[in-house]
């Protein structure tokens, strides 16, 4: 294996300065690498998440006071940090969650990325100025600091997604809890650590505890979800966790922002560019191991074109390049476990069964890697066999479909429970804008000539229906995080009644 000039987990763990936090507690960590502990850290009881949220109250109510280009400051560091820290911290992503390195520097770019839109929004949390009906009125819109925001991850993104809520929450004068995945507690620690150094080269008008780390399974998530303390939880996995948490939110008036499952597809029209579309494709399918919430999961594609596509996908996908995720030449590393791998197979069986013809599946490097999960991607084809896929499984299976009436292909592609991302693959202007326009994608996302994964962090980042509604990351996506105050100012002499009410009080 080439590595990558010594990232090991020593080295990474002692650049990152967390290897006495990591060495010792009762949340044991294995690469999906290959199966090693690399480390232990410790979980927190229900005393400490009540304590931490205590914390976390009494942090944002001095926090909310420091004017916000100031508190971009505070985010200006720690992008700095993570620049100086880039090749470690991704080297971690890679080693905890399993992703390439190049897409755990990638997640790292992601969050300086975020960081650098912040600066910007933290002198730019405009509100509006409203014409008043009344004459001597002026009508405004304040956005205000909503309070602390608890934040909950996947394993998938373990970094990038806490730092679009954090670098947002904090210039809108929030302070922030964060849940990471248990699967992912060290680059969670590593994190705080980086935030931390942070608020140290700041200086003081940076509260303690203005950023604080909740580690532990679903039970102590629960509980920061329960608390009326908590404003917005802002929550990102899967379809299931969602549908829990909201609920929960909703009954005692919180706020939640959700970012939950994705059953993402492209169409590919005859007229595409199939040297794009093959590379959008294959990467939105095996990229990440096929664990992306905007992982491409099916493709239509039209029969003028399909033996000229499908072919070449299924070849691709006999000489990928799987193996270690630290390895230069490794295009698909491994699945984050074993729970992962049984749900692949039972996904495969349950198409193999109705007479699928599938290419791929099945464990790979077992030998090398016994304890590891590493798979052959799967091509599976349709046609005939199933109308549609309904489930997301977070695996790297490409479900391949044909059509021959784009209202039609479209109507598929919508025709599932979530609504995250979408695609088309094509040339014609037609097309491409039938596919945006109300009538086309129900997604969040939708995309023209490139694929379904790899969003950059300026736009609004989330999907419909069972995806959750929610948007992170960029746009205006930072009201999420503040309240919004309407605001009436009368300078004139008299006390006129909207809507033209006479109301006058004798004495
Ligand atoms: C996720 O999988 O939860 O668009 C986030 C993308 C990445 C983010 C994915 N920028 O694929």
């Amino acid at each position: 294996m080439r590595d990558h000039g010594g990232l090991d987990i020593h080295s990474v763990l002692n650049d990152l300065g967390i290897t006495g936090e990591v060495s010792a507690g009762d949340l044991v960590v294995h690469s999906p690498a290959d199966g090693a502990k690399i480390g232990a850290v410790k979980t927190h009881s229900a005393t400490d998440c009540d304590k931490i949220i205590a914390q976390s109250v009494k942090a944002f109510k001095e926090w909310r006071n420091v004017p916000a280009p100031r508190r971009g400051e505070l985010v200006r560091i720690l992008g700095e940090i993570l620049r100086e820290k880039k090749e470690a911290l991704g080297a971690l992503v890679t080693l905890e969650c399993g992703k390439i390195y190049q897409e755990g520097l990638g997640e790292v770019q992601e969050m300086i990325d975020i960081c650098d839109f912040a600066v910007g929004l933290s002198r730019q949390l405009y509100g509006l100025t409203i014409a008043s009906e009344r004459p001597g009125h002026k009508m405004r819109e304040y956005w205000q600091p909503m309070g602390p925001v608890g934040i909950i991850s996947a394993f998938n993104f373990p970094v990038a997604v806490w730092s679009w809520n954090s670098a947002l929450a904090l210039v809108c004068g929030d302070s922030l809890i964060w849940k990471p995945s248990e699967k992912t507690p060290l680059t969670a620690l590593a994190c705080q650590k980086l935030f931390e150094d942070a608020c140290k080269r700041f200086g003081d008008d940076a509260p303690v505890h203005l950023s604080q780390l909740l580690i532990g399974e679903a039970d102590i998530g629960e509980q920061m979800v329960r608390d009326t303390r908590m404003p917005v939880i802002s929550a990102t996995g899967s379809t299931a966790m969602g549908r829990k948490v909201a609920p929960i939110v909703a009954e005692r008036f919180g706020r939640s922002i959700l970012e939950l499952g994705g059953n993402n597809a492209i169409i590919v029209a005859p007229s595409a560019d199939l040297d794009l579309a093959f590379q959008g494709i294959v990467f939105g399918a095996v990229g990440t191991c096929g664990q992306r919430c905007t992982s491409t999961r099916r493709i239509f594609v039209h029969d003028d074109v399909y033996d000229q596509l499908v072919p070449r996908i299924k070849k691709a996908y006999g000489g990928l390049s799987l193996g270690h995720p630290m390895a230069a030449e490794t295009l698909v590393g491994p699945l984050i476990d074993k729970a992962s791998f049984d749900l692949m197979e039972a996904a495969l069986d349950k198409v193999r069964t109705k007479g699928a013809n599938i290419i791929g599946g099945g464990r790979a490097l077992a030998d090398q890697y016994p304890d590891a999960y590493y798979v052959n991607p799967a091509v599976v084809e349709m046609d005939g066999v199933a109308d549609n896929v309904m489930e997301e499984t977070f695996a790297p299976i490409l479900y391949v479909f044909r059509y021959s009436d784009l209202d039609d292909a479209i109507t598929r592609q919508n025709a599932v429970p979530q609504g995250l991302s979408s695609a088309i693959f094509t040339r014609d202007v037609l097309e491409a804008e039938l596919f945006t326009c109300e009538a086309g994608s129900d997604c969040g996302i939708a995309n023209v000539n490139i694929g379904t994964s790899g969003a950059e962090i300026g736009g609004a980042f989330g999907g419909e229906k069972e995806t959750g509604g929610g948007r992170e990351s960029g746009s205006d996506a930072w009201k999420g995080d503040m309240r919004r105050m309407t605001s009436t100012l009368n300078y004139s002499k008299e006390l006129p009644l909207a809507q033209g009410i006479k109301f006058s009080v004798g004495e």
